[in-house]
């Protein structure tokens, strides 16, 4: 067992940097090369690991503390007492540490970004310009570090200092500036690749006298990091303000009122947050850029970032790449909407909590979706199908034995892909900007099952005749209440039919379903006084309800189609003409 003193290792150009989290506390066990500090500059972060393992009995140093080479972070009881003493319950057991005050750790990278000595001495051009080649400068004892950003592009005008690329190890992150002030003429670096000292980032073509400049060493990287709303005010750009200023981000705003997320553009500087930060956030895909931080300047901590996570897998709020992509998808909330009304019904009396079925779940969120999306119109109309019926039931009485029943629904199918044939804009998708005509004619029909609403699709229904159309109905109408439609029995469809002709009704709405354009609504025929000119005259009328995507077709043509569709439905000749 012993006392040892744990101290800052060599960390290069590094001078009284300020310790900006303190990771470990008295009691705490701490494995060999474990992260206890994290100390940052205006160009890079680093963790400070321990130099042995043991139990941390006391801490020398406090956040905000500014420390150096040979600092004396905690005092550290190593070896079996030390290994057996009661340590946190989430800590890992230390190894056997060594018996005397273990040498400093394999020194920290050193991430000062002073020009090396030949940027340094990289002679001026003559008349002061011309290209010149930043590279990366020494970083201590960093090598092959990863580069994951790249912060200036082709054309861009850069100062001296101003920080080209970002690159990161598992214990710090550190920019790479430029040696030179001029124009970027070649970017010689992407993300992903692999930098040490001495790598060529970019060629500058440099600007008079910014070589004398370069050639001056460059700005301590310890030296005091303005305030962020001092630096939003120097950049002059109200996007950097709302990146760096964390006052710009302490209001919530309502989710749908951010602004898009741009994530080909990077942030102009980094949020703060230490490298492990930025490495989980990467590896999940978080937009560091949108976490509040909640730490000195604005700096983003692991509690900030689960938290972020959190809110946003339970809808409390958007990322700006989810507003941008899907407003109504995500979380089902819009604009100016008031939020969902939560009200304690057991107050008001008895009820019982079921849960929705799972495909109601999915096809309420698509319906959700289709209503929000799709600018919807329905026309509705009338067909005469006393003939139809008529010729339905004979056809029945003769396929009785085959046991396949001709249902209205199998007419419908095929007099909708007459009209689909004659109004080629119904069979049809939006992507983007061009309208998809389909030159196949799968229609889908809605089918009411225990669990929810399913959509089988009987394929090529130009191909085939009305019996054939009414078993493959009546089979993937079966296996939707039996539960067994696969993906391969519910996509593709170009048009679907919604029938309550067995249930009831007179007209209704259906809900396009996207990305189809539109849908058919049938409902109970009934017998109605026709007049026919002389006289009223018994008919059976079947009301069609047709809603229809406004982006793509308009009120007249869906007037033909249903006029087109009735005279169809009232003389099934007409296919043929
Ligand atoms: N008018 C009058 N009667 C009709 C009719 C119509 N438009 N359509 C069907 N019928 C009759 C049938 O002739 C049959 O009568 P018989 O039993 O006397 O022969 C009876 O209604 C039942 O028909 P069906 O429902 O078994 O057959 P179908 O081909 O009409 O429908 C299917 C099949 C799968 C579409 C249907 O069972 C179904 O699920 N419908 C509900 C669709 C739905 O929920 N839509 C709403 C979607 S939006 O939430």
């Amino acid at each position: 067992m012993a006392l040892v003193e744990v101290k800052v290792p060599d960390i290069g150009d590094f001078k009284d940097v300020a310790i900006i989290e303190v990771l470990v506390k008295p009691g705490d066990s701490v494995k060999a090369e474990q992260s206890l500090l994290t100390v940052e500059s205006d160009k890079a972060s680093m963790e400070i690991p321990s130099s042995a393992a043991g139990v941390v009995k006391e801490m020398k140093v406090a956040m905000g503390d500014k420390v150096n080479e040979g600092t004396v972070i905690l005092m550290l009881e190593t070896g079996a007492a030390a290994a057996s003493a009661p340590a946190p319950a989430a800590s890992a057991p230390a190894p056997a540490p060594a018996a005397t005050p273990a040498p400093a750790p394999a020194p920290a990278p050193a991430p000062a970004p002073a020009p090396t000595p030949a940027q340094a001495a990289a002679p001026a051009p003559a008349g002061g310009g011309g290209p010149v080649d930043v590279e990366v400068p020494d970083i201590g004892d960093f090598a092959d570090v990863g580069v994951i950003e790249i912060l200036v592009k082709v054309g861009d005008t850069v100062k001296v200092e101003q920080s080209l690329i970002t690159v990161e190890s598992d214990k710090a992150s550190m920019e790479i500036p430029s040696s030179h002030a001029g124009v970027v003429k070649a970017l010689k670096v992407k993300v992903g690749d692999r930098v040490s000292k001495g790598s060529v980032v970019a060629t500058i073509e440099s600007a008079a006298g910014a070589a004398a400049a370069a050639s001056a060493p460059a700005p301590s990287v310890a030296s005091p990091k303005p305030a962020p709303a001092e630096e939003a005010a120097d950049s002059g750009t109200s996007a950097a303000a709302e990146i760096q200023d964390p006052r710009s981000i302490e209001k919530p705003l309502p989710p749908s009122a951010l602004p898009a997320h741009e994530p080909t553009k990077p942030p102009l500087n980094l949020p703060h947050a230490s490298p492990s930060i930025r490495r989980i956030a990467r590896e999940l895909g978080v937009p560091l850029e949108e976490v509040k931080g909640s730490g000195p300047h604005g700096r983003i901590t692991q509690p900030d970032l689960e938290g972020f996570v959190k809110a946003v897998m339970a809808g409390s709020t958007q990322t700006r790449a989810q507003v941008a992509k899907a407003p109504a998808a995500a979380g089902g909330a819009l604009p100016g909407l008031l939020p969902w009304p939560q009200v304690d019904f057991a107050k008001f009396g008895t009820v019982e909590r079921k849960d929705l079925s799972r495909i109601k779940k999915i096809s309420g969120a698509n319906l959700h979706r289709n209503w929000v999306m799709i600018p919807h119109v329905t026309n509705h109309d009338d067909a005469d199908i006393t003939d139809l019926e008529a010729f339905r039931v004979t056809l029945n009485k003769e396929y009785e034995k085959s046991g396949t029943k001709v249902t209205m629904l199998a007419f419908l199918i095929k007099a909708c892909v007459a009209a689909l044939k004659k109004f080629p804009e119904f069979n049809a998708s939006l992507d983007g900007d061009t309208l998809v005509l389909k030159k196949y004619f799968h229609i889908g029909f809605a089918a009411d099952t225990p669990n929810g609403l399913m959509v089988p699709v009987i394929r090529d229904a130009d191909k085939k005749g009305i019996v054939q159309i009414a078993k493959e109905m009546s089979e993937l109408a079966a296996k939707a209440r039996d539960g067994k439609l696969g993906p391969a029995d519910m996509t593709g469809g170009c048009f679907s039919i919604s029938s309550l002709g067995g249930i009831g009704g007179t007209y209704f709405t259906p809900i396009i379903n996207a990305p189809e354009v539109a849908i058919l609504g049938v409902c109970k025929s009934a017998t109605k006084p026709v007049w026919d000119g002389k006289a009223f005259a018994p008919r059976l009328i079947l009301p069609l309800s047709l809603s229809w995507d406004h982006r793509v077709i308009d009120g007249a043509s869906a007037a033909r189609f249903n006029t087109y569709l009735g005279q169809v439905l009232a003389d099934f000749r007409r296919v043929m003409l």
